[in-house]
């Protein structure tokens, strides 16, 4: 396990605040106030979020030599696609570990679309990320999301447990993937996942109290935690779920 990776964690536990959705899904996810990525800095800052997601152009502009530089750690997400596409799913890497690193990120995070057309590159690519993030000093998180082609039901308990097993294999500190509807099947995608720790990927809009159930459902499978985006600030009171969430993920 990267130390760096538990460096921005607390005691194992990790809450990750997602803003790449202005690149994967276009601004029909935001309203005239999330719309604003520095409300979305404040959101990060304010809720204690072990780290903020953002794709380079957002870190360039509002992390990169603003204050929350020193406060909130930063995870570059460097692969991406846009909603306009609607071909086989394919993630390109628009961006370098090294170019994240010299940002002063502390991850770097890529998307693999498990049972694409396009699986074999996405492999390729994220193979050489984690040896170059690793000769950097950093952790390289995949999100795995069954997609493409050849899926034939993407939240399966069997097909995520393949999703956090094949970030093992390719060498992932961290696996970020769906919920599959329980904690037993949660437990054994888990326990795929070997060494490595696994986050939930947030998901469609649920009411706070749901949303709370199902991150505890994965802490009790063994997860570590939860990299989230619209369930935060979708919400009508982003802070106000940001401190339920991290009563749930670290009891306090
Ligand atoms: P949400 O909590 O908003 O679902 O964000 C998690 C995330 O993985 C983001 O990092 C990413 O932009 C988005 O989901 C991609 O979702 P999908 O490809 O399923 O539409």
């Amino acid at each position: 396990m990267n130390e760096r990776l538990e460096k921005i964690g607390t005691n194992g536990r990790f809450m990750f605040l997602a803003y790449d959705q202005g690149l994967e899904h276009g601004p029909t996810d935001f309203n005239d106030i999330n719309i604003d990525p520095e409300h979305i800095m404040r959101i990060a800052l304010e809720g204690k979020y072990s780290a903020v997601i953002l794709q380079k152009g957002l870190a360039l502009k509002y992390w990169k030599g603003t204050p929350y530089e020193k406060k909130v750690p930063l995870i570059v997400k460097i692969n991406g696609k846009s909603s306009a596409w609607k071909g086989e799913a394919y993630s390109p890497q628009n961006t370098s570990v090294d170019f994240a690193h010299s940002l002063g990120a502390s991850a770097v995070g890529y998307t693999i679309y498990l049972g694409s057309e396009y699986e074999y590159k996405m492999f390729s690519e994220f193979g050489k990320i984690v040896e170059d993030a690793h000769r950097l000093g950093m952790p390289a998180i995949a999100w795995v999301y069954p997609r493409g082609k050849y899926v034939e039901k993407d939240d399966s308990p069997e097909i995520t447990a393949y999703a956090a097993r094949i970030a093992l294999e390719l060498g992932a500190d961290m696996a970020k993937i769906k919920y599959c509807g329980s904690t037993e099947s949660f437990a054994r995608a888990v326990k795929a996942a070997g060494k490595m720790r696994v986050v939930l990927s947030g998901g469609n809009k649920n009411t706070p109290e749901g949303f709370y159930q199902v991150v505890q459902s994965v802490l009790d499978a063994g997860g570590a935690g939860v990299a989230v985006g619209r369930n935060v600030w979708q919400s009508d009171d982003p802070l106000k779920v940001s401190q339920g969430l991290h009563k749930v993920v670290f009891g306090k």
